[in-house]
């Protein structure tokens, strides 16, 4: 009984002595991920029923903020909490230790893949829409607070649906042409596809282990994946997402990068990608019947010779141009002639021809501009762009006649999103940071002055907006985990609905995006 008491005291001695240490060892963080993660999380950390735990996709969770979802678990998920099981200091070296890269870049082939697809057993195609709500005219909204979809009728905005996506679902979702399918890719390179007409999965597949962005191709039979990690683009067969093709994606030397991003040119009838470590821009063909592409000679490093690189044609024929340096985001004029891209530095845009494959000038954007998010429209008889800045309180308007500056719009913070329509003659344009980030402006296309600023949930983040096919509604996201969308009347301001939803981000209209609306970004 003495023994156990003097035993217990020197254990509780000695508990006290470690928790008041600084900090573990990595060792001890590899050790404690083994024992309480990689069940859900998977060996490699690459993955399980939970996500992955990497810095590529941890570094979105600044600060502590990765100690505390440890510590006190993830509401509406499976991620208990540890507050209890673990010390302080556990907590510590387990974050450092799922921050530290991995040892090795992971691989993750064509058997991977396809290993990974799960087609859903209880799915039944129909021959029309299950509801009469106007099938061109759905909204699906992203809510990122619990990882589901809801899809509303664009006309009466009741919710039809709401289903669970992946976890961290990033980037717009992809529609076949029809309007009928879409594609949904989250961070961790799973890409789900559902059927608007039956409100039902259809499967899901790992294309990549970090993921960018999907685009579809023009015929809406080919999806291509963008990946961080491994650097690769997937290429899957959007009618049962099985993998077609992997491209190892390296420059013309060799040099391996990731992809910034992968957009559709439909009017060329390709996929355009940017290279975020190379200074490279590749186009895939996504006609049958494209054109041979010759990609010449290259100096082998390894062979000490110029060695013949292969040519290709037809179906995936691909292409690459030379950039002055690595791209990040893009955007394209109209009629995909030119691609307007932000180089990683984030100070300046380069337009690219790509016609004539290369470089014909460069605008002065500095402060991060998000081109991604880049609208465009006519004003006074010429097509003018527009980007927000993510590190400058300002929009700035570009004449794509010239690629000069024509205007810059002053706003309350640095915003993310642009959005517009045909129908209307205002810009809606969030301030994303900063203490302002509950204002939504509203300018006027033509004198590029803000006619009004929106403050519908003051003191939460108020983000992004798609108007519905008629450009008749706005709605806007309240982006908090007990957010809403907000339904403005697009001609009045005038709020007209308010949906709760739980932290919405981005919403999406079928008509706007397999119309390519002149006021949604890609
Ligand atoms: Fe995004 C779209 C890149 C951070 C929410 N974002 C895109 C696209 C790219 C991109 C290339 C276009 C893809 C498409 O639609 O096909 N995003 C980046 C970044 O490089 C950045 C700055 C850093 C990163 O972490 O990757 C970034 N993005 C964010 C966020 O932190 C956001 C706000 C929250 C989140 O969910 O991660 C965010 N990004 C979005 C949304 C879209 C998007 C909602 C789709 C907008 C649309 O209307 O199409």
């Amino acid at each position: 009984m003495i023994l156990r008491t003097a035993s217990s005291s020197f254990l509780l001695l000695v508990a006290s002595l470690v928790a008041a240490l600084p900090a573990l060892a990595a060792d001890d963080g590899h050790s404690l991920y083994a024992e309480h993660c990689a069940a859900c999380h998977g060996g490699q950390r690459l993955g399980g029923t939970g996500p992955a735990l990497i810095p590529e996709t941890l570094k979105r969770m600044r600060g502590p903020v990765v100690s505390k979802v440890i510590s006190g678990g993830r509401a509406a998920t499976q991620m208990p909490s540890f507050s209890g099981v673990l010390s302080e200091a556990e907590i510590a070296a387990l974050a450092d230790y799922i921050k530290t890269p991995l040892a090795n870049k992971p691989d993750w082939t064509e058997t991977d893949i396809a290993a990974s697809r799960s087609m859903a057993d209880d799915y039944e195609s129909v021959d029309a829409p299950k509801f009469s709500a106007d099938p061109l005219n759905i909204f699906l909204v992203v809510e990122t607070g619990d990882h589901h979809v809801s899809v509303l009728d664009g006309d009466t905005f009741e919710r039809l649906d709401r289903f669970a996506t992946p976890f961290a679902v990033h980037g717009g979702p992809k529609f076949t042409p029809n309007g009928r399918f879409v594609f949904i890719m989250s961070r961790d390179g799973w890409v789900q596809k559902y059927d608007i007409w039956a409100l039902q999965e259809v499967g899901r597949v790992r294309a990549g282990l970090n993921s960018r962005n999907i685009a579809i191709s023009k015929d809406g039979r080919w999806l291509a994946v963008a990946n961080y990690l491994p650097n690769t683009l997937t290429i899957l067969s959007t009618a049962d997402l099985a993998v077609e093709r992997v491209f190892d994606v390296t420059d013309k030397g060799g040099t391996p990068s990731r992809v910034s991003a992968v957009y559709q040119a439909p009017t060329r009838d390709s996929f355009v990608l940017a290279l975020k470590d190379v200074a490279e821009i590749w186009e895939i063909a996504t006609d049958p019947n494209a054109e041979p592409v010759y990609e010449g000679y290259v100096h082998s490093r390894e062979k000490g010779m110029v060695e013949a690189l292969p040519s290709s044609k037809g179906l995936f024929a691909r292409r690459r141009i030379a950039t002055s340096e690595p791209l990040d985001d893009f955007f394209f004029d109209p009629d995909y002639r030119n691609l307007i891209g932000a180089t990683r530095g984030g100070s300046k845009g380069v337009v690219v021809n790509l016609n004539v494959g290369r470089e014909i000038a460069q605008l002065p954007l500095p402060g991060m501009p998000h081109l991604g998010s880049g609208i465009s429209w006519m004003r006074d008889g010429k097509r003018v762009m527009a980007t927000p800045h993510l590190k400058e309180s300002k929009l700035s308007v570009i004449g794509i006649d010239d690629w000069s500056v024509v205007g810059t719009i002053k706003t309350e913070g640095p915003g993310f999103f642009l959005r517009s329509h045909e129908n209307s003659p205002y810009v809606w344009a969030d301030v994303f940071f900063g203490p302002n980030k509950d204002a939504m402006h509203v300018i006027d296309k033509q004198s590029l002055q803000i006619v009004k600023t929106l403050r519908p949930a003051p003191g939460q983040t108020v983000a992004h907006v798609e108007f519905d096919r008629y450009g008749k509604y706005a709605l806007v996201s309240v982006w908090e985990d007990d957010g809403a969308v907000i339904v403005f009347d697009a001609k009045t301001l005038e709020e007209v609905r308010r949906l709760p939803m739980r932290k919405p981000s981005g919403k999406y209209n079928v008509w706007n995006k397999i119309t390519f609306s002149d006021g949604t970004s890609h």
